[in-house]
Parts: C-alpha cells; structure tokens; sequence
C-alpha cells in the first residue's frame, strides 16, 4: 500500500458514518485490536461506530474494549478488520456473509477472498494493526495511547511476540514507536504470553501427561479427546493453541495435536521443524496449510486415526513401521 491507497482510505473513513466494525471468530488481538482502534479513530471524527462480533469479546483482550460502549444507529456502512474470507465472520454474523453486505475490507492475508466492495490488502504486513499504523502515520493522525495500545497488542499478538516467521523489521519499528505511548508493554505481553488460567494449566497438565512419542521421540502426538474435554472442566477457549506443545520437546521434528470433533471425525493440527513439511504431510489427508503449520480433519474411531496417522509420520521421516 502507498500513499495514494492511504489517501483514498482517508476520503473513505471520513466520508461514512454509522459505521459497524467486523472481527473475525475465535477473535484475536489482530482482529480486536484493529477493531477497536478504528471504531476510537472513527468516533474521535464524530462518528458512530460499533464493534461487532460472532461471539462475546473474550475477556483476556478486555484491556482493548476498557470504556468501550454500543452506540445507538442504523448502521450504513461496513467494515471488516482483518477478516479474509466473509464465512469468517461467524454464524452469528451470517447477514453480512451475503455478496455486497461488507462495504470496506482491510486485511493482511495474502488468501483474501475480495468478499468486500472495497479492499485494502498488505499481503506483507506481519498484522492488519500494521496497515492502520502506516495509515494513521500517512495521514498525520495524533493516535491516542488507547489506539497505540490496540495496534501494538495486535502486532505482538499476530507475530507470536515478535517470534514468528511473520515478524519484520516494519513490525519491530512499529512496536518501538508505538512502546513510546503509555500502553503498558510490560503488562500486555505478559497477560498474552504468560499469564494462563488456572483451567488452562490442568488441561496442559492432562495433555502433557498423556504426550505419546514415535521414532525414537522425533514425533510426539497428544490427543483431545471429547471425553479429556469434559472431564477437565476448563472453557473450550482453554483448549485452543495447543498444537505448539509437541513441538517444545527437545528433538522432535513433528509435532501432532488430535483434536476429536465429532464421535468418529478428528482434526489435526500439524507443527514441524525443517526437516518435515507440515503441508504436504496434511493434503495427504485433504487438508494444508504452511510449510511448518498446518491441518486436516481425519475420519475413522480414534485407533484408526492414530495409525494412519503414525504411518504417515514413518513415511515422512523414512522410518518403518509395522503397527
Ligand atoms: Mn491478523
């Protein structure tokens, strides 16, 4: 995006009014953060703004929506904030799924579907938060140390705390100059990487005790169960991101998470390491992803599945493997 896209953003943003903001479900602190940094930009220039979503705003980002409030309007214009593809939006959200129904788009993924009448994309930035924050530079905007706190949370969030392959020198710059606002860094990493409730740590618990390891531990498999679930009495927002423990294990090349969706339907989530390419292995399967990430649903009871997937493991790795 150049200046002359962030020049036409502005002719937009300040031509519409009674504005409902989009986030995607299962929000995260992209789609959040980009949320409600707008909806404050949008109602600093005396407009009505909401922000919307399929489900409640978790309450972990709460520090985001801190005296946020629904104002009262007919909505006439929408905006979707680091949604790809509009079946994203929920099916709470199914009306704004239709053709035509999300009037503006600002997205950073390269999979983008163009569902909106308008889209900006910056298939490079490492978050939408990162366009936001070109914009309100392009445009000489004065944010807020609310909206600087929105963007760096969805900037950390995104990159996995400046972690992730994503993480560029513009994500690194961004951060610096947005650290410079009373946002409370320190705090916000800590509550999106630390901190873990207490229902979290006893599904861990659960899941690294029954952590299964193939070949010689190159391959480590855990497995949710729908009974494990239950059992554990955490939310099922507790059970999310899970797949990255496999892959903390010393060694290990592959790591697969079981999750059971249904009585005999299973998905996986797939991490690896440089030797194994988690894409390929999963469109064995039907399903894909990144090279080092990614997923597909498996059918068949959980034995079955299991072996599948360990012969596939022993075919990746060149192992043998007899059941
Ligand atoms: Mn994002």
């Amino acid at each position: 995006m150049d200046k002359n896209d962030f020049f036409e953003l502005k002719g937009i943003l300040e031509g519409c009014d009674n504005v409902l903001i989009l986030t995607h479900k299962s929000p995260d602190g992209d789609t959040l953060g980009c949320g409600f940094g707008l909806c404050a930009y949008l109602r600093d220039l005396g407009k009505k703004a909401n922000v919307i979503n399929n489900e409640n705003f978790p309450v972990r980002y709460n520090f985001l929506y801190d005296g946020y409030y629904v104002q009262e309007f007919e909505p006439q214009f929408v905006i979707a904030v680091d949604v790809a593809d509009a079946k994203l939006l929920g099916s709470h959200l199914k009306a704004y799924m239709e053709p035509g129904a999300v009037d503006l788009c600002i997205d950073h993924h390269i999979s983008n579907k163009f569902y909106a009448k308008k889209t900006f994309l910056d298939g490079k930035a490492s978050a939408a938060a990162l366009i936001f924050y070109e914009y309100f530079k392009a445009i000489g905007y004065e944010i807020s140390d609310h909206i600087a706190m929105c963007l760096y949370t969805a900037i950390a969030t995104d990159t996995g705390c400046f972690k992730y392959q994503n993480t560029t020198p513009s994500a690194h710059m961004a951060a610096a100059e947005l650290m410079q606002y009373n946002i409370g860094f320190e705090t916000i990493n800590r509550r999106m990487f630390d901190v873990k409730s207490k229902g979290r740590i006893k599904v861990e618990q659960r899941v690294i005790s029954n952590m299964e390891y193939y070949f010689n531990d190159k391959c480590t498999m855990i497995v949710i169960t729908t009974e494990l679930m239950n059992s554990c009495g955490a939310e099922p927002a507790e059970f999310e991101g899970l797949a990255s423990i496999p892959l903390e294990i010393e060694g290990v090349v592959i790591g697969i998470t079981v999750k059971q969706r249904h009585e005999n339907v299973f998905k996986l989530s797939v991490r690896t390491t440089e030797e194994v390419d988690a894409s390929a292995f999963c469109r064995r399967f039907g399903g894909g992803g990144h090279i080092r990430a990614a997923g597909c649903e498996i059918e068949g009871s959980l034995q079955e599945v299991r072996l599948k997937v360990i012969q596939a493991v022993a075919e990746a790795l060149g192992e043998e493997y007899d059941g």
